[in-house]
């Protein structure tokens, strides 16, 4: 194995360059769990902590390690510690709104070829949710596929509408319909992983996530839980993020289901998502049509005329609507972030509470 086989190519390369010191060597972070982290080279696998300087330059959360970043780091204690001293810039992240109103994300994995958007095809499938995800996707850079689990909780005629639903939407990314239980599709999800790229599932709590890495797997290797019976919700059992290497050599990352899916957004990944709605608005007679009142706006004109569902045109506007609160207030984002702050406190005193190293 070597690195390019975790996913390294000539674009991190170019950017090693401008990396500090020499004497560092390149891992990917596999893992995070609060403020622990692994991370893995050609080599294996080992536990890693931040040095104090990255901890304490950090703005954000998201100056931090995620799982897919590519860092630099120091080997200590005959290699079975690592200490991060940099981070590699993104090519691709996953991000998400965190809970609540504040205004501040949350990476969820970065580096990502390919997010797995997964919907069970009983009570989780929702157009709506499925769009805020796939903005999500497209701000990140990453490329969305479509993973509707379950398919044996339905009938093949369900399974067609829900598949012509999407269509309808105009989403036009890749739908894969797969059941764990009966093994239906699943080949098609494996012709689905190439080596050395780097997959990211996401998607509610519940829906099978880590049971289709388990059988990527072969084995039993990850908890699962049932779902609730009366709404099929799940119980929030996977609990960090976590990348592993499946027999073809694919790199996929397993995360815990989402419980709010703010939207991520700015405009353009918004207009990127709602392409048709956006060319409509090329027509409207005013050029700061706000959609809602406006005489001459093709958008309303659509929706009258039934080209335009009306669902569509409303999850469209509230998408806009959020997008613009956070363009507002993004300025105001970082000092809002107590959390971040109690996190860098722990950490901080966690630092000092280590052994110096030998
Ligand atoms: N009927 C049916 N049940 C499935 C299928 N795949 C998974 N399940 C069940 O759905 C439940 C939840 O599966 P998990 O894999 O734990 O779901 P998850 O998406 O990882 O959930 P979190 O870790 O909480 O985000 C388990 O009881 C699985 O056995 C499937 O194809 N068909
Ligand atoms: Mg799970
Ligand atoms: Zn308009």
């Amino acid at each position: 194995m070597d690195l390019s086989d975790l996913g390294f190519d000539s674009w991190f390369e170019e950017k090693r360059a401008g990396m500090g010191s020499s004497d560092w060597e390149i891992a990917r972070v596999t893992r995070v769990d609060r403020d622990r982290y692994l991370v893995r080279n050609e080599h294996g696998e080992v536990q890693a902590e931040l040095t104090g300087k990255l901890l304490f330059s950090a703005d954000s959360s998201q100056d931090l390690p995620c799982v897919g970043d590519w860092v630099c780091v120091q080997y200590h204690n005959d290699g079975t510690l690592a200490i991060i001293h940099d981070l590699f810039p993104r090519r691709t992240f996953l991000r998400r709104k965190s809970a609540g109103d504040k205004v501040e994300y949350q990476m969820i994995a970065s580096n990502v070829d390919v997010a797995f958007i997964m919907q069970s095809c009983d009570l989780n499938f929702n157009l709506r949710r499925m769009e805020r995800y796939l903005v999500m996707v497209n701000e990140g850079h990453v490329e969305p596929v479509i993973l509707l689990s379950k398919t044996d909780l339905v009938s093949a005629e369900d399974l067609e509408k829900r598949i012509s639903n999407i269509r309808e939407e105009r989403i036009d990314a890749r739908i894969i319909a797969f059941s764990s239980t009966t093994g239906s599709g699943l080949e098609e999800v494996k012709q689905a992983l190439q080596r050395g790229k780097t997959y990211c599932l996401i998607g509610s709590s519940g829906v099978g996530k880590t049971t289709l890495l388990n059988h990527l797997l072969g084995s039993e290797a990850f908890e699962t839980n049932a779902v609730r019976e009366k709404d099929s919700r799940g119980r929030h059992t996977t609990s960090r993020r976590q990348m592993t290497i499946l027999d073809n050599g694919a790199l996929l990352v397993d995360t815990p289901g989402m419980r709010e899916l703010g939207l991520m957004g700015v405009g353009a990944s918004v207009d990127d998502s709602f392409s048709d709605i956006h060319e409509l608005s090329a027509q409207c007679r005013f050029n700061d049509c706000t959609h809602t009142v406006e005489a001459g706006c093709a958008i309303l004109l659509a929706v009258r005329d039934g080209s335009l569902s009306e669902a569509r045109y409303q999850s469209y506007m509230k998408l806009v609507k959020e997008s613009k609160f956070h363009e507002m207030t993004y300025v105001e984002r970082r000092k809002k972030d107590k959390q971040f702050g109690r996190m860098v406190k722990t950490a901080v005193q966690q630092l000092k509470k280590r052994k110096p190293l030998s």
